[in-house]
């Protein structure tokens, strides 16, 4: 029997989003895993933390709600599509049940479809965390200056080992790291991870955290230029799909198209929110040209024209079309 713990930080308008992930765990959990859910709470409505007890799968569930206290992030910034819940993960440590050795924690923008008992099972090799890549991962490092070639990972998907997590004291770290220079707080939590946790890190590889970002639209891509096989692997069959950025299946605009958005409605409708499925934009696919589609983005964005990244973008665009899954 493996035990499967996954954390989660949704506020109220988020926790539809929270159900379908936990629904997909669900959906892709092993006959001998046993599955407990710990919801960082951080002022739910009664209503909705029921609902998360009610999701529809043949596999049972724990779930228990971490109460944070909000206090202790007065002054923490959101921004933009990145709530201020984003920040709750840095608490897990003493939040947990004593007992918990190991914690997997999921963005609210992540569909999990494989089991996940390979996680809880491998050595850890004395890291803190296990982590994937950033896709956009060089340019983070330029804007917290890393080194360049520093492997910068993306914290959407965090396998933690609670214990060396607090051997290393790693909570009180990071509260002081960000006490020292207020200004701090604007790097938000995933560069101060990177920052304090760089060389603690074990690598869990691209399929566990499947960054997918839309084509034509976003400059941002992966840097796969060291990895263009694993991303390809990953790409057929990804582990963890992770909606990153500000464009997300259930939202008008350019997450309409993204190639993995029904997963994210199969797994909807699992959950006690099924009515939403009804209510998310259907995108029609567009069947334009390949160059008509680069010049549209090119013409709405011209910056996007001297953009290395956009260029590399579109090549990796090109080079994933025959193996796109639908
Ligand atoms: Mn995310």
């Amino acid at each position: 029997m493996t035990k499967v713990n996954i954390a989660i930080a949704p506020d109220d308008n988020y926790t539809v989003h929270c159900a379908t992930v936990m629904a997909s765990v669900l959906a892709s959990a092993s006959v001998d895993s046993e599955i407990h859910f710990f919801i960082l709470d951080g002022g739910l409505s009664e209503k909705n933390k029921k609902r998360l007890g009610e999701i529809e799968a043949e596999k049972t569930y724990a779930i228990d709600f971490l109460k944070i206290d909000e206090s202790d992030f007065d002054g923490f910034p959101g921004h933009g599509y990145i709530s201020i819940t984003t920040w709750y993960r840095i608490k897990l440590g003493s939040l947990l049940p004593t007992d918990v050795e190991r914690v997997l924690y999921l963005d609210c923008d992540t569909i999990v479809k494989a089991p996940l008992d390979e996680l809880f099972e491998m050595p850890m090799d004395g890291c803190v965390i296990g982590t994937s890549l950033d896709c956009t991962w060089q340019r983070f490092n330029k804007l917290v200056g890393l080194p360049l070639d520093y492997p910068y990972f993306n914290a959407g998907v965090l396998l933690i080992d609670v214990g060396a997590w607090k051997a290393e004291n790693v909570e009180k770290q990071i509260f002081e790291f960000l006490a020292e220079d207020p200004e701090r707080l604007k790097l938000y939590d995933q560069n101060v991870l990177n920052i304090l946790l760089g060389q603690k890190k074990k690598n869990l590889g691209i399929k566990w955290n499947f960054q997918y970002t839309i084509p034509y639209i976003e400059e941002t891509c992966y840097d796969i230029a060291p990895y263009p096989e694993e991303y390809l692997q990953a790409l057929k069959k990804p582990a963890i799909i992770h909606y990153v950025g500000a464009h997300k299946p259930w939202k008008k605009g350019p997450g309409e198209f993204h190639i993995f958005k029904n997963e994210y409605v199969k797994h909807l409708k699992m959950t006690p929110w099924r009515e939403y499925a009804d209510k998310i934009p259907q995108g029609r696919v567009k069947s334009a040209s390949f160059a008509k589609n680069v010049l549209r983005a090119v013409w709405r964005k011209p910056r996007l024209f001297f953009k290395k990244s956009y260029w590399a973008r579109i090549r990796l665009e090109r080079m994933t079309r025959n193996i796109m899954p639908q």
